[in-house]
């Protein structure tokens, strides 16, 4: 058996082979990437990935009474994006978009129906890290499909089975199943931390999905839910009277009933049509954030164990979520899927004081697509062929950087809701625009004019001063589609 190296004498022989690197360039063909890797010492990575967490959920991003001083803390000392977009609006779809840098149509997890088969064959960046010497642990909700066994490409195994339970979860540990005591995200954190608080010889990731803040219910394997409200926020006990008595804040788009928007208009038998009163109630909103108070607490311990470590400023922390979520906007709550800013927008913070200097912000458009080569760029390693993401860490030093003009946004069309039935659609945004096409209902386009109506009130499709902008938009997600080509069929 060959001895793996200590991380002093890795660390010793990489400032050797960088002081090296002009005279061995000339001998060897290492490649830009290679001698990177070999250069630098290679960061650990704690990925934070939170449940239907909104961008403005925060208190860093402007909430007015969301406590998360923890979570704040990574953008604080860190930089905070404030255009990041998840392409796909729900868990996993987006999960795979996290995992493999490709859009939804790219890696076929088209629905939340059983693709526990199909997650195992995904290419994925822990798996990329793994074969470049990563130690590699999952920690929490993998949440594609409801077989909870290890997926390739991790080390250490901690996972849910499907969405998992808010009580006294059963978690599958490296293979035994093992039923816990306790508030999930209180369980799961102990799983994290300890995994931090471990002797690691090598760099790591710890990839750690919260459970938070998705609502109590069983998907099956046909993606139907045992609990069509989905509305069971549930907080730990300790934080059920946390904000009681606060006015919930409401965007102007959630104050009347959608109009011009032929898709949500449709009629639905046995629902009421959508409008004010079909939103997400006062009370599950503040459950949902009560939720997040456990998070912030468990950001709060692993910061702390990192600390403790004296590895927290040479570990790449990011925190982001797999979508957004209704607060009444449009009359809409659980729905998730549609390509409206409050669910598509995803909360982004990270912190790595090598590369990032304190108060950053970014305005850049990044994705969840992104991180994938991000990730593999902070490791020292290029991204594979064929991503849809791109890097965003030349954006760190430039604020002039950008990664794109536009992007595309798709949903395809599942039966989990009767509201959100056959509203599979394509769309394109750019920083001033959006195009909606629903693929199934014909004369339901949807056209936006973000900096005049950043609520997207006013659908624009039919109106002739805009109609040179919306040939273009149809012309820009035309040669994306053609880009990346049909979906992948798992
Ligand atoms: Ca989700």
């Amino acid at each position: 058996m060959i001895p793996i190296p200590s991380r002093r004498l890795l660390r010793t022989f990489a400032r050797a082979l960088a002081h090296l690197a002009p005279a061995l360039a000339s001998l060897a063909p290492l490649t830009a990437a290679e001698a990177r890797a070999a250069a630098a010492e290679r960061p650990d990575i704690v990925f934070i990935l939170t449940d239907d967490v909104r961008w403005d959920d925060l208190g860093c991003t402007g909430h007015p009474f969301s406590r998360t001083p923890h979570i704040d803390r990574i953008a604080r000392e860190g930089v905070l994006f404030r255009n990041a977009f998840a392409t796909t609006v729900i868990c996993s779809p987006s999960r795979a978009n996290i995992l493999t840098g490709l859009h939804t149509r790219g890696h076929g997890i088209i629905d939340n129906t059983d693709r526990s088969a199909a997650s195992h064959r995904l290419a994925t960046f822990p798996q990329h890290l793994q074969r470049a010497g990563y130690e590699t642990a999952f920690v929490g909700k993998w949440h594609m499909g409801n077989d909870a066994t290890r997926r390739p490409g991790f080390d250490h195994w901690v996972s849910l089975k499907g969405q998992g339970s808010t009580l006294d979860p059963e978690l599958n540990v490296n293979g035994s199943e093992i039923a816990e005591k306790g508030y999930v995200t209180d369980v799961l954190s102990k799983h994290a931390v300890d995994f931090v608080r471990r002797k690691h010889d090598r760099p790591y990731l710890l990839y750690y999905a919260t459970k938070a803040v998705h609502p109590e219910a069983t998907q099956r394997a046909d993606g139907s839910l045992s609990d069509p409200t989905l509305s069971n926020f549930i907080p730990a006990d300790r934080h059920r009277s946390l904000y009681q008595g606060v006015k919930v804040p409401r965007r102007p788009n959630a104050l009347q009933p959608p109009q011009g928007k032929p898709a949500l208009q449709r009629v639905v038998p046995g629902l009421p049509p959508l409008g004010p009163a079909t939103g997400s109630s006062d009370e599950a909103i503040l459950n949902r954030l009560r939720m997040l108070a456990a998070v912030d607490e468990s950001v709060g311990e692993i910061l702390a164990a990192l600390t403790a470590r004296g590895t927290l400023d040479r570990t790449v922390i990011v925190f982001t979520s797999d979508q957004g979520y209704w607060y009444g906007e449009h009359g809409l709550s659980v729905e998730r899927r549609l390509a409206y800013e409050e669910g598509i927008r995803v909360p982004l913070l990270l912190r790595y004081p090598p590369s990032v200097k304190a108060g950053t912000k970014r305005d850049a458009m990044v994705l969840t697509l992104d991180f994938a080569p991000t990730l593999l760029e902070f490791a020292g390693l290029p991204a594979p062929e064929g991503l849809h993401g791109r890097s965003f860490v030349p954006l760190l030093a430039d604020p002039r950087r950008e990664l794109r003009r536009s992007f595309l946004i798709e949903h395809f069309s599942d039966t989990v809701f009767p509201r959100s039935a056959g509203l599979g659609y394509q769309a394109i945004r750019t920083e001033d625009w959006k195009y909606i096409r629903y693929a199934e209902i014909p004369g339901a386009d949807e056209l936006y004019d973000l900096n005049r109506d950043p609520y997207e009130m006013r659908n624009l499709v039919n109106q002739p001063a805009a109609a040179e902008e919306l040939v273009r938009l149809k012309a820009e997600l035309a040669a994306q589609l053609a880009a990346i080509g049909a979906p992948v069929r798992r």
